[in-house]
């Protein structure tokens, strides 16, 4: 036998091309294209399906401490799983560094939770908190040839953000050891300030979340980390972007010759500041940072994946249960939206909403997803061409897709940990329908057929823009 698995009478997608092509595949790896293969110890039909390259989500919370009795509704297990049956092989957390330890202990204890728990491949970005010049100067160039070669820094949150000088510092460093650095951009100060001012008026409910993170909060933070990273020539990442203004700056950093790279997600394209206005406390569902904002913005959104403002489209799946003391509904949330942990869930429903919103709809071309929701995310983080196409030598990391599958989102079909979907009763067309990981089936319509503990940590090469 040549290969061990053969996908016969599909149509292949990458982010460039369309064709008609059988997959031969033999221990894990794509091996061959052709027009008519045989020899294999399983063939799978696949007439009628795209076969594409697995999900890739770069922007997933998952075993997050949290704090204050809150829990994050997914651990490594729960949220791969749920990945998984969302066409995704491979995904990308964050490992928090707490604040007065270094990145390696971080990494210890962020490895343990992974250990054995995984569905599908799984690699890590680091979240720098304290950047002190021993992380800055020796461990994180060491973690960068580890295959760390990503991290995040916030401009919000009284106990996460950095000042600006540190921002610097971390860019700098980022740019000496060739790591790419993801940026959460809003104004932390006007948002404690608005905060402020709601609660002193007794307005303390849900939908005041999003009118004390104003588009303006955003815009303002990501001119100045465009501008901060312009002044040290760092390359960076701006993530969930929600808004037309934020965009904006995007693109005049790039007319600038600046190097960033845009990021939007799901909630951005389906939900609005409205949702949080849902009766009695149900707004909490909705709540995230940045906040969903206006119609308007769901349409500049739509356009920034069309154009390229923004190269990747992530979940940024950050879940807590609603119904639940540790969740939503702690009982200082049910006081002000102020302790209402940010984040919704959406691993699951990223692609497919994304293919029927987009493909299906006609937004975007079938290329253009792939790019957006796998290929794009392998490059920009040191994956590429191991994962996020399908090429000879590339992972056979493939999900194949029914375009005219027709579904209704409701959280009882999803595997997450959360007690509720934000999109629930969404109608979509297109659907993964078989999924393989390194040439396996782990999904097989509503089976999972593969095993826990079967997804990989990868280490990652620099991004394509890092490389030194
Ligand atoms: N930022 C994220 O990236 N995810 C959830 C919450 C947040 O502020
Ligand atoms: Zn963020
Ligand atoms: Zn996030």
């Amino acid at each position: 036998m040549h290969f061990d698995t053969i996908i016969k009478n599909g149509t292949v997608v990458t982010a460039s091309d369309t064709f008609q092509s059988d997959v031969g595949i033999r221990d894990g790896k794509i091996t061959a294209l052709a027009a008519s293969l045989d020899g294999a110890e399983e063939i799978i039909d696949a007439a009628g399906l795209y076969v594409m390259p697995g999900g890739i989500d770069s922007h997933v919370h998952l075993a997050q401490p949290s704090g204050d009795g809150i829990v994050m509704a997914d651990d490594f297990a729960s949220g791969t799983l749920s990945a998984a049956f969302g066409g995704n092989t491979t995904v990308l957390t964050f490992c928090m560094q707490e604040k007065g330890t270094t990145l390696r202990q971080s990494l210890t204890d962020y490895h343990a939770k992974a250990e054995g728990e995984c569905y599908i491949d799984v690699s890590f970005h680091l979240v720098v908190t304290d950047p002190t010049s021993y992380v800055l100067g020796q461990e994180l160039p060491a973690l960068v040839e580890d295959g760390y070669t990503s991290l995040k820094v916030f401009m919000t949150y009284d106990n996460l953000r950095l000042r600006d000088d540190q921002i610097l510092e971390t860019l700098d460093s980022a740019r000496s050891s060739g790591a790419l650095v993801m940026v959460h951009c809003e104004n932390e100060d006007a948002i404690r300030y608005l905060i402020g001012k709601h609660e002193q008026s007794g307005d303390v409910a849900p939908k005041f979340h999003a009118l004390s993170r104003p588009a303006a909060a955003e815009r303002e933070a990501t001119h100045r980390a465009l501008s901060l990273a312009e002044i040290v020539d760092t390359s960076i990442v701006i993530v969930h972007v929600s808004n037309r203004q934020a965009m904006e700056e995007i693109e005049r950093a790039r007319k600038r010759g600046g190097k960033v790279a845009g990021e939007t997600c799901p909630q951005y394209l389906l939900l609005t500041a409205d949702d949080l206005d849902a009766a009695e406390l149900e707004g909490a569902k909705f709540v995230c940072s940045p906040p969903p904002r206006d119609k308007e913005s769901q349409i500049a959104c739509w356009e920034g994946l069309q154009t390229g403002v923004f190269e990747l489209f992530s979940s940024d799946h950050c879940p807590f249960r609603y119904d639940d003391a540790s969740g939503k509904l702690n009982e200082k949330g049910k006081r002000s939206f102020r302790w209402i942990p940010n984040g919704i869930p959406g691993v699951e429903t990223r692609l497919p909403i994304l293919f029927s919103e987009g493909v299906s709809k006609g937004r975007i071309d079938i290329n253009r997803f792939v790019a957006l929701s796998s290929t794009n995310h392998a490059k920009q983080y040191g994956l590429y061409p191991q994962k996020g196409t399908i090429a000879i030598g590339a992972d056979a990391d493939i999900a194949l897709w029914d375009p005219r599958k027709e579904m209704t989102i409701t959280n009882d079909i999803l595997h997450h940990g959360a007690d509720y979907t934000p999109y629930e009763g969404l109608e979509v067309v297109g659907w993964p329908v078989r999924v393989l990981l390194r040439g396996r089936t782990i999904v097989d319509g509503a089976s999972m057929t593969g095993t826990r503990g079967q997804g990989a940590y990868l280490p990652r090469k620099r991004s394509s823009r890092t490389r030194l």
